[in-house]
């Protein structure tokens, strides 16, 4: 466990880097089974939902739910339910982010985005229809200790993905376009547009298993709350240093857009030393959690040193 007395330069090991192959293969599979087949009427958006989810990106999400789970001893065909409706919201959300009403964006996942490969009715069908799905698979097994668990479940995601969470962070965030924000606008718009869906990833993944004292659920919101900002803090960095091939989304999209980033109000030195800071606090977050929350910890370290 890294301490704020003992800064390291994160290097991902080959057993982590091994565990989330694993876990994302996992992920990948139980999606393929999950979804609608393509063969189902309405064939158009079963297929256009299984392009925007299966195939593509970090699958960052599941596997905070699955590093979680660890944690809280869960049943990982368990916590395989978290991953998938954590990963169908988030593909909910950037296919209508993508849209030309939102950010316009013509490719994402190294593909064409939804609306490209098929229309725009199609994308915003796909979206309402992944969003319901998540919810569908989180409702329809146990997944928790209790049902009263279980509830809470699916109440803590729909605050994430709400006015008061994901959807809420969006709406500043289109509201704030050619306006400069302070630091604390902006780290107030990302708590909610980015933060929110992966501090309930962590959450839900975390409730599937055994209950977890008051001391260290709060240790994990603390962590939580951390990565949560430390990811779109090297969101930023990476729109604006890496290129469109490695990200398979278009680069410098916020300074083409106008949009307030932490490399916009920090620059990039500054936005790197923060996306470090936050590293930190993330592993002070969880030291006191122990051996238990190693794949939380490596999963900071990750987090910050991708490279896409
Ligand atoms: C879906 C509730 C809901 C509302 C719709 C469009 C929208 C309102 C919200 C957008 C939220 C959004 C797109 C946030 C950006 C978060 C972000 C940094 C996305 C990139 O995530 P990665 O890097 O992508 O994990 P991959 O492709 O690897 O999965």
């Amino acid at each position: 466990m890294h301490s704020r007395t003992s800064p390291v330069t994160p290097n991902p090991g080959s057993e982590f880097i091994s565990w989330m192959a694993n876990v994302q293969a996992r992920v990948e599979a139980a999606l393929v089974r999950l979804l609608p087949a393509p063969d189902i009427v309405p064939r158009r958006l079963h297929e256009a939902m299984r392009y925007a989810v299966l195939g593509g990106g970090k699958r960052v999400r599941p596997l905070l739910a699955f590093a979680a789970g660890e944690l809280a001893g869960a049943d990982a065909a368990r916590v395989e339910i978290v991953a998938c409706a954590v990963e169908c919201i988030h593909a909910y959300s950037l296919v209508h982010d993508d849209m030309p009403c939102m950010d316009n964006d013509v490719l994402r996942r190294g593909k064409p985005t939804c609306h490209v490969e098929y229309d725009e009715a199609t994308a915003m069908l796909v979206g309402d229809s992944l969003q319901a799905f998540a919810f569908q698979i989180l409702s329809e097994r146990p997944l928790a200790a209790d049902p009263a668990t279980q509830m809470e479940m699916l109440r803590m995601l729909a605050v994430a993905c709400s006015s008061r969470g994901m959807a809420g962070g969006q709406a500043i965030d289109l509201d704030s376009v050619g306006k400069a924000l302070t630091l604390p606008e902006l780290e107030h718009m990302h708590i909610y547009k980015t933060g929110a869906l992966i501090r309930a990833s962590v959450a839900l993944g975390a409730l599937c298993g055994l209950p977890l004292s008051a001391q260290d659920f709060e240790h994990l919101e603390r962590y939580s709350k951390f990565i949560g900002l430390a990811f779109q803090v090297v969101d930023d960095i990476l729109d604006c240093e890496a290129t469109t091939a490695t990200l398979g989304k278009t680069a410098g999209k916020d300074a083409a857009a106008n949009k307030p980033t932490y490399v916009s109000v920090l620059g990039v030195a500054k936005a790197r030393s923060l996306a470090e800071e936050l590293r930190v606090g993330a592993q002070d977050a969880i030291a006191a959690l122990g051996v238990r929350a190693r794949r939380l910890s490596e999963l900071a370290d990750f987090i910050v040193v991708r490279e896409f």
